[in-house]
């Protein structure tokens, strides 16, 4: 509980300095940011069949909402990941999940994709009970280059299938007969 705490304190303060840092993090990494910074592609985008498409930058990310979870790996190391709800980036684009799932929505999934290419589905269905975390901070500190800035934790997968690293992309989609 205390640890808990603690993380959260640290994730706040993750928080602000991501915030700090973000306009920063368009400028000076390549000629083309230099000098346009507005330009700076979105660290990620959330679209496909959603009423209010999002292009998020690491920043307004950082100044959502923060949640951590505390989880142990196959050796039994625990980390403390922390971010933003998927849930609630998912609701914000107006994607049908949670009160916004209907029947009609049964066949809609999340198709998650890295930069590499890699794509991890979740049923929309899966959000009303599932914990699937946009994480930006591990033990307080940015994910390595190979896998953020954000990785996607899928907090009841064990077997880590689905945390897509490098996460660039929510789209939502609708399996067809
Ligand atoms: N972008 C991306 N994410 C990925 C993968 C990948 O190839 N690319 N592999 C997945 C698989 S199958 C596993 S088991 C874990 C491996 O993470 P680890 O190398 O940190 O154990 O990442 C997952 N996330
Ligand atoms: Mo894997």
């Amino acid at each position: 509980m205390a640890a808990m705490r603690l993380t959260t304190v640290l994730a706040l303060a993750a928080m602000a300095a991501l915030a700090a840092l973000d306009p920063g993090l368009g400028l000076g990494l390549g000629p083309a940011s230099a000098q346009a910074p507005a330009a700076a592609p979105p660290a990620l985008t959330v679209d496909g069949d959603v009423a209010a498409p999002l292009a998020l930058s690491l920043g307004d990310l950082a100044a959502m909402e923060r949640v951590a979870v505390e989880i142990a790996d196959k050796d039994g190391r625990r980390q403390s990941f922390s971010g933003v709800d998927a849930a609630l980036v998912l609701a914000k684009a107006g994607a049908p999940i949670r009160e916004n799932l209907k029947s009609t929505d049964a066949a809609r999934y999340v198709h998650a994709q890295g930069s590499d290419g890699y794509v991890a589905v979740f049923a929309t269905a899966e959000f009303d009970k599932g914990r699937f975390l946009i994480v930006d901070r591990i033990d307080g500190a940015p994910l390595l280059v190979r896998s953020g800035p954000l990785q996607l934790v899928a907090v009841s997968d064990d077997r880590r299938t689905r945390w897509v690293k490098q996460l660039k992309l929510l789209q939502v989609r609708a399996s067809r007969p």
